[in-house]
């Protein structure tokens, strides 16, 4: 059976094909024509039996692309562009050679957040913890006194020219207010082959950087076998990167990580720095256990300690756009002015 398709509420022209008033189905102005032969309108004829019985519209149209969940993966620098659009996020440049501790200090964060163990941060979101869960599976999966001995995998790209971004939002219980973070998870090759071949065409995000952290592996700055090698590739690294980077380089920061086979000595720590004057750099230098085979020292310690002098660094170091205490003060714009070009 047809179903009704005349406004009037006790015509049967759908059933009977006699309009209540005797109008011809074309004319009658109560008949809705545009429902029955209307090209817009989905229509779907059942059939019973060999014989067709009724119309049935569905009750919504079908979409024009099934509806997905966002993938949650490592973002590329396209999604990186379409976040900063609309929030501002504080980009770190995560460098440092293969090893030497980048994707373990990711995945210690991102155990520490859901373990709920920093201080004075709390996670709120993030756009990419499908990519968090897979780089810190390994150091969560594995049998008590047995661990392995890589707790991450060497990073490989999907897309060896593009950095793929982790996004990480979090609470600062300091200052009161959420902060966006941006993090690469690049392969070691990519910072080998800027120190070789002086190769940097990857690397061009690192100039909207707020900050640059260069991942050292604590453990060879204490072994004499390797020390000046790894004092000889450090100070060629940050020649590069105040070169590139030149007049705008980001404050550098120095993650020594291993912390947990103990902390660089105060003269590895003298000539570290010195590397900031000599290359014309502002540069700081921290040190981190991500994980840990010392019971004494906490897995994660000296996590919380860099994202801390990172946001403090990029806040001293991003003046207040338009000072707000203008109405009160004569000479705010002046003091503004001074901040900016301190
Ligand atoms: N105990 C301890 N182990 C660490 C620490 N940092 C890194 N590791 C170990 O070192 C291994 C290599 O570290 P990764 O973070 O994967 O090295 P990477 O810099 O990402 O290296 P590539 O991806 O090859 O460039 C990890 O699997 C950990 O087992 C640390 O602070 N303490
Ligand atoms: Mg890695």
């Amino acid at each position: 059976m047809m179903e009704k398709v005349c406004n009037q509420p006790e015509c049967t022209v759908a059933q009977t094909g006699t309009c209540l008033l005797d109008n011809s189905i074309e004319e009658c102005p109560h008949y809705d024509n545009e429902n029955v032969t209307g090209e817009n309108v989905p229509f779907v004829e059942e059939e019973v039996e060999g014989e067709v019985t009724s119309a049935v519209q569905p009750a919504l149209p079908s979409p024009i692309e099934n509806p997905k969940f966002p993938h949650s993966f490592s973002l590329d620098p396209v999604e990186v562009n379409e976040i900063t659009s609309k929030r501002y996020c504080r980009l770190i440049g995560i460098l440092g050679l293969p090893d030497a501790g980048k994707t373990a200090f990711l995945a210690s964060l991102y155990l520490l957040l859901s373990d709920n163990k920093l201080e004075n941060f709390d996670f709120r979101d993030s756009q990419s913890i499908m990519a968090f869960e897979e780089i810190s599976k390994g150091a969560r999966q594995w049998s008590e006194h047995n661990p392995p001995s890589q707790m991450t995998s060497h990073t490989e790209l999907v897309d060896e020219r593009s950095a793929g971004f982790l996004h990480l939002r979090l609470y600062d219980k300091l200052n009161k207010e959420n902060v966006d973070f941006l993090l690469p998870d690049l392969p070691g090759e990519w910072t080998t082959t800027l120190i070789d071949e002086n190769r940097s065409e990857r690397l061009e995000f690192l100039k909207s950087a707020d900050f640059i952290w260069i991942m050292l592996d604590g453990r060879s700055f204490k072994d004499n076998s390797t020390k000046n090698a790894a004092f000889h590739k450090t100070k060629l690294l940050i020649q590069r990167l105040s070169k590139m980077l030149s007049p705008n380089c980001p404050h550098i920061c120095l993650v020594m990580t291993w912390l947990d086979k103990g902390a660089p000595s105060d003269n590895v720590i003298e000539k570290l720095q010195a590397l900031g004057p000599q290359n014309g750099v502002s540069l700081s230098i921290e040190s981190i256990a991500s994980f840990s085979e010392d019971n004494d020292v906490f897995p994660g310690s000296g996590v919380e300690n860099l994202l801390r002098s990172s946001l403090t660094m990029i806040n001293i170091q991003t003046p207040e756009f338009w000072n707000d205490t203008a109405a009160d003060a004569d000479r705010a714009f002046l003091s503004f002015r001074s901040v900016e070009n301190s």
